[in-house]
């Protein structure tokens, strides 16, 4: 384990984890070099991705990390790293039922509800799939609140996702017809989607899902462009 406890953050709302825990960190946005790393990057991580975290090692600046540090990439990984290091946050709580749940939806998402937007969004697949994948989702959902009823490492992987394809929904960006969007947009908004919409809702009021929201929307471009961020995680 790291003998210090300096972490910085390369972008991405792996943010959401670190300002639940109350967490002192330090945040490099790449702006503009999003898609064309500076070569310091690669030594944090070498496929050139975002999130990445180093942790430990002497606070030194963002771009010039230390040899010292630990380099740690994969989002659902630094979440549960964040989990771990600060367990007074129940990010991802002691029960293992409910930690269960928590990876559960997390899995829901990716192996549905991401690939089902994914294919309305590219390939014009039509749109009842979405539809099925949402209600499978929806599911697993605690009944009331957030995903397993407190918030924890499920709302920060899912919620900046939903909230993004629900945006790119409302502003009709994608491969789907006028005619379908119009379908899957009336669909979604009825009572039987009533709980998936509740969670989007509360996980977007939640005040650490605003603080990197901003920085994502400032990020992403209201474009056709923008449906292509939707392939990353
Ligand atoms: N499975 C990885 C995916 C990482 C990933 O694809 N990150 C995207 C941003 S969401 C990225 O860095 N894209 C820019 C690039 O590929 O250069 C994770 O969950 O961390």
């Amino acid at each position: 384990m790291a003998a210090t406890n300096q972490l910085t953050l390369y972008t991405a709302t792996v943010r959401i984890a670190l300002d639940e825990a109350g967490a002192q960190y330090k945040i490099h946005e790449f702006g503009k070099e999003k898609g064309n790393k500076p070569h310091w990057y690669y030594t944090i991580n070498p496929l050139g991705k975002i999130p990445a975290i180093t942790y430990g090692g002497p606070d030194v600046p963002s771009d010039q990390p230390s040899p010292e540090s630990e380099k740690l990439t994969e989002s659902l990984a630094l979440l549960e790293f964040l989990a771990d290091i600060y367990p007074e946050s129940d990010l991802l709580p002691a029960d293992p039922v409910l930690r269960a749940k928590a990876r559960r939806v997390i899995a829901y998402y990716e192996n549905y509800v991401h690939h089902a937007f994914r294919a309305a969004f590219f390939l014009a697949h039509p749109c009842e799939s979405v539809l099925q994948a949402v209600d499978k989702f929806q599911a697993v959902l605690h009944p009331t609140g957030f995903a397993i009823g407190q918030f924890s490492i499920a709302d920060c992987a899912v919620g900046p996702w939903l909230a993004r394809l629900m945006l790119f929904l409302r502003k009709n960006l994608g491969a789907y017809s006028q005619e379908e969007g119009d379908k899957l947009r009336a669909a979604l908004a009825g009572e039987k989607y009533a709980r998936f919409n509740r969670y989007v809702q509360d996980v977007t009021e939640r005040p650490s899902f605003q603080n990197s929201w901003e920085e994502v929307s400032a990020i992403t471009p209201y474009t056709a462009v923008a449906v292509v961020d939707i392939s990353c995680r």
